[in-house]
């Protein structure tokens, strides 16, 4: 494919294909049936989720915003002059450009993300915007290893993972995946994670059951998407959403909920469900500074320094490799 004349490099990976059918199909046929969270995010669950971010219930993004503003000449000095920042996973580009305008020496910005059109828009227009900044695509599923482009191999490599998504992760798959970073960044490079914290149950739960019905209605496009995409048979209003906080696995968990019992079909099959059976959506674990410090250090990151808010609602970590 053509690579846009502003960006140096685009690599394709091809991680997305078939995919999503794969797992509805195993995840709907589970004695406890359960969809991964990453299948949110197509075009209308990406705009939702853009909309939860601006809700006020929602801290994490703006807390972990006022963060990134507040402490951005701090980090520029940590990332140094002509690093390479990775990002892994690329959202509106909103915090990214909050750390370029302050490190006016960067040497390289390269966005990983699986959805390509998206992916392509945010590269190109923040390479636009930064032209003294080398800036390289690469569509792929960022928990998979992969080589880095160029841009990246000859710099010192500083990785960006905001927005708590490691928090999305089982602690487990958060730990391969800080480990494939720190191999990919290499020694001498650093990691800046933003990551949500433990708090009072009600204010958790609020931000996850919003009065104005976005996460609810970003929950259910799930499922019409699997109509779209999967020839499925749903009816998103005879379903739910529910999200509680579970404090023993220290998670805030995302349901959909079958308000009676029905028969779905999709990917060519048919699935049961009873009354009230759920479809686990979303595990959003809340760490506190500690653990998330014990995990960095077992992945083997040395912990540099952390970043709170007044109200300890959200943290931000720089990690050294
Ligand atoms: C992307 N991720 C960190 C969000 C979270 O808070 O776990 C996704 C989300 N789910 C519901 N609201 C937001």
């Amino acid at each position: 494919p053509d690579i846009p004349e502003v960006l140096a490099d685009f690599i394709d990976y091809g991680h997305d294909a078939d995919t999503f059918q794969h797992d509805v199909i195993t995840g709907l046929g589970a004695a406890r049936k359960a969809i991964p969270p990453k299948y949110f995010y197509d075009e209308r669950g990406s705009r939702l989720f853009d909309a939860i971010c601006a809700l006020p219930e929602y801290y994490p993004t703006r807390t972990e915003v006022a963060l990134l503003r507040a402490h951005a000449a701090e980090i520029a000095a940590l990332l140094g002059s002509d690093a390479c920042l990775v990002e892994f996973g690329c959202g509106s580009l909103t915090k990214v450009r909050v750390l370029l305008d302050a490190a006016p020496d960067l040497g390289g910005f390269i966005p990983i993300d699986i959805s390509r059109e998206h992916l392509l828009a945010s590269a190109v227009s923040l390479a636009a915007d930064h032209p003294g900044v080398e800036v390289a695509a690469v569509c792929a599923d960022f928990t998979q290893p992969i080589t880095l482009p160029p841009a990246a191999a000859r710099r010192r490599r500083v990785g960006f993972f905001p927005g708590s998504t490691i928090g999305n992760f089982e602690p487990r798959d958060a730990l391969a995946f800080l480990r494939t970073a720190a191999r990919q960044l290499g020694t001498g490079g650093g990691m800046v994670i933003g990551v949500d914290l433990v708090k009072d149950a009600e204010v958790l739960r609020a931000a996850y059951n919003d009065s104005r019905g976005v996460t609810a209605a970003f929950n259910l496009n799930l499922l019409s998407r699997i109509n779209r995409e999967l020839s499925g048979s749903f009816e998103p209003r005879h379903f739910r959403h529910e999200a509680v906080w579970n404090a023993d696995d220290s998670r805030i968990e995302m349901h959909l909920i079958s308000r009676r019992a029905q028969r779905v079909h999709a990917c060519g099959r048919s699935f049961a469900f009873a009354e009230a059976e759920t479809i686990h959506t979303e595990n959003s674990y809340k760490y506190t500074v500690e653990g998330f410090k014990a995990l960095a250090e077992q992945a083997g990151f040395a912990h540099r320094r952390v970043w709170m808010d007044g109200d300890g609602l959200f943290s931000l970590h720089y990690l050294d490799v």
